[in-house]
């Protein structure tokens, strides 16, 4: 009987203490939005539009989820590739291209953004509208902005969303957008939404969630703003010498595509370069094993939506694959043996350059452009092809100890 009186009154109490765990917890959340207040108030928001924008709001357990992830295994460029450039995507591209073409015709002429680099940004950003994210933006920001460890991020996009909400641009409820507050067609976040997004219908609102016209207006804007320069492109799959530097390799070297033709430095497919004085780098986002690219001016501005080369070269390769459906992908394949570093692989990779001097400061799993050039610099001191490509190859040579 005791056993059966302990579960009864277990099962009584657990919701109970249940929801008292979660009432103090929304007390402590609800404390934290009203300190918020001070802040929003000298942006110049409203007390009513804050309180609206935070009615029944309490944090969201999935977006913490989804912020403090770290993956074990980082995606090869080929399968971000793959899935970013599918054929499906590519098709999708060319029928809004047909069925929207008056409007990104309206579109080009005004900003000088070329219409199929629209398109391409729009299906990376939503699948053409698709996934727009349905997630209400104060929350995700909110939830940020109170816990983890992107307060600061959260705290500058919950106070430009509140903006927008003050302006009357969108309703709360209709706020929506990703677990990282990028909202509407093309994934604008906050910040980025007050500075550059236009009202391109002519409704006096810009409307990125539910107009065409005002989000792909206002992703040309941002490109116009971003020095997109008319008439160019973002750059070209190219062909390296067989006796190529690599050291050259790198968005830091800047020559003419002319000087590059003059070392050697082809386009893969064979045509000659139309703008021989664009100024250009070589890219070589898997190494001197894989595919190069020489990008040119447009490819930073790309880069100015999301700066990672895997991004800017799935929007200029579907721009390109929508724009002539003769085209096909890469004419070099991807090292799919030269698989990127696991993440425990790329705090070893770290240490073994730090401990031998070739790079400074806390290992963090980060490959950004100082552990490549201490990779450059490693291969260059250890007769390897200095592409700074941080491989396993690299890994396994320091492991031997150099
Ligand atoms: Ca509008």
């Amino acid at each position: 009987m005791r056993i059966i009186i302990f579960i009864t009154s277990f099962l009584v109490l657990n919701p109970l203490l249940e929801t008292g765990f979660a009432h103090a917890q929304n007390a402590a959340f609800q404390r934290w939005v009203e300190s918020f207040w001070p802040e929003a108030r000298k942006k110049g928001v409203s007390r009513s539009t804050f309180q609206r924008a935070f009615k029944g709001v309490t944090p969201d357990p999935e977006v913490i989820k989804k912020a403090e992830h770290q993956p074990e295994f980082a995606k090869p460029i080929w399968e971000y590739l793959a899935s970013a450039v599918s054929q499906k995507r590519i098709e999708n591209g060319r029928e809004m291209l047909r069925k929207h073409g008056t409007l990104l015709a309206r579109i080009e002429e005004r900003y000088g953004v070329d219409r199929h680099i629209v398109v391409a940004i729009w299906g990376m950003e939503s699948s053409y509208g698709q996934f727009k994210g349905e997630k209400r933006v104060i929350r995700s920001l909110a939830t940020l902005a109170y816990q983890g460890s992107r307060k600061k991020f959260g705290r500058s996009q919950l106070l430009a969303a509140l903006q927008i909400l003050e302006r009357g641009d969108i309703a709360a409820g209709k706020m929506t957008g990703s677990w990282a507050g990028a909202m509407g067609h093309t994934q604008f976040i906050p910040t980025t939404y007050n500075a550059h997004a236009v009202d391109f219908d002519g409704d006096r609102r810009r409307n990125i969630w539910e107009s065409r016209a005002d989000a792909l207006a206002s992703t040309a804007n941002y490109l116009k703003v971003s020095k997109w320069r008319p008439g160019e492109t973002w750059g070209y799959e190219v062909k390296l010498p067989k006796n190529f530097n690599h050291a050259l390799t790198g968005r830091k070297t800047v020559k003419t595509l002319a000087q590059w033709s003059q070392l050697g430095v082809r386009r893969a497919k064979g045509k000659a370069f139309p703008r021989p004085n664009d100024r250009a780098s070589i890219v070589l986002p898997a190494g001197s094993k894989g595919p190069a690219f020489a990008v040119i001016n447009n490819f930073k501005s790309i880069l100015r939506y999301n700066n990672a080369i895997a991004y800017g070269l799935a929007v200029g390769h579907l721009a390109d694959r929508i724009r002539d459906p003769s085209s096909g992908g890469f004419s070099k394949a991807w090292p799919e043996e030269y698989l990127p570093l696991a993440r425990s692989e790329r705090y070893q990779l770290q240490k073994l350059l730090a401990a031998r001097g070739f790079l400074r400061g806390e290992a963090d799993g980060i490959l950004g452009s100082q552990t490549r050039a201490a990779v450059r610099a490693y291969q260059r001191a250890n007769g390897m092809a200095v592409d700074g490509y941080p491989s396993v190859v690299v890994l396994k040579h320091l492991r031997r100890g150099g």
